[in-house]
């Protein structure tokens, strides 16, 4: 899954995308490296963002979803409007990081149009979900909460067969806790749905390699976090750099032998 953010502040390619000629080209480019999906996202959701208007994020995806008609699109919103627009352009999976506790009209709209959807687990909200990310054990505590909004989703109509599950990587974690999320994804594949995996320039990546005020990581270290995680069962990855995931995925898989 290639991101392409049309937002001015995103964590890592904010502003790189803003005009949608740019996030147009990059979305092609991005499945002509080999990516299976594009995900277009109108809104940052990194550490202490506050969130945009409806109108604000409308104006930003619409150009660039006219510009991908035809290409397999996935649309990164928590808002109902958002997706519905979205879906009617042609996306067809919905890339929720409130797991539908965000907009209430949001798994209804993805209930009747039949699309694909995206849960992810987050502690807190952006705004202040790291300042203090605490668990017991977080990969179960990860697993009860998507198998609970797997429920919800399911007794809202979405169809089961549809549905991804995401841990959440940086939403409401310590760099301990992502890298244990990717160490234990047995205990997310166990819930028996596709599992993704965006650990792509995340700043536990940067923090880890020794700077602890890190924003973003560099891109040998999210190449090593996908692979880690495919390993581990990870069947979709998001991430900002293609080429060489692509490259390094389907070296990876042609060792594991599927
Ligand atoms: N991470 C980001 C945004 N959306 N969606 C899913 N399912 N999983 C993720 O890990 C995920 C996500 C944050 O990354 P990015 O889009 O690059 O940054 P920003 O939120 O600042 O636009």
């Amino acid at each position: 899954m290639g991101v392409v953010n049309v937002t001015p502040d995103s964590f890592s390619d904010g502003g790189v995308h803003l005009q949608p000629a740019a996030a147009v080209a990059a979305g092609w480019r991005m499945l002509d490296e080999g990516a299976a999906i594009v995900d277009v996202g109108g809104e940052s959701t990194r550490p202490g963002s506050e969130g945009v208007p409806l109108d604000e994020e409308l104006r930003r995806i619409v150009p660039v979803l006219e510009g991908l008609r035809g290409a397999p699109v996935s649309i990164d919103t928590a808002k109902a409007e958002v997706a519905r627009c979205a879906l009617e352009l042609g996306a067809e999976l919905v890339n929720d990081v409130t797991a539908l506790r965000g907009d209430p009209e949001l798994a209804g709209v993805v209930a009747e149009s039949g699309a694909y959807l995206c849960l992810m687990h987050m502690q807190g909200e952006p705004r202040t979900m790291q300042r203090a990310p605490q668990y017991d054990d977080v990969a179960t505590e990860v697993a009860a909460f998507l198998e609970q909004r797997l429920r919800f989703a399911v007794d809202a109509g979405i169809a089961e067969e549809r549905i991804c599950l995401d841990p959440g990587i940086g939403f409401g974690k310590t760099v301990g806790h992502n890298f244990e999320l990717v160490r234990r994804l047995d205990v997310l594949t166990a819930l028996g749905r596709p599992v993704l995996v965006g650990f792509s320039r995340k700043s536990a990546l940067g923090r880890i390699l020794g700077d602890p005020t890190a924003k973003t990581g560099p891109l040998a270290a999210s190449v090593a976090a996908a692979v880690a995680a495919y390993e581990r069962g990870a069947t979709i990855l998001r991430v900002h750099d293609v080429r060489p995931h692509v490259e390094a995925l389907t070296v990876a898989a042609a060792v594991v032998g599927t």
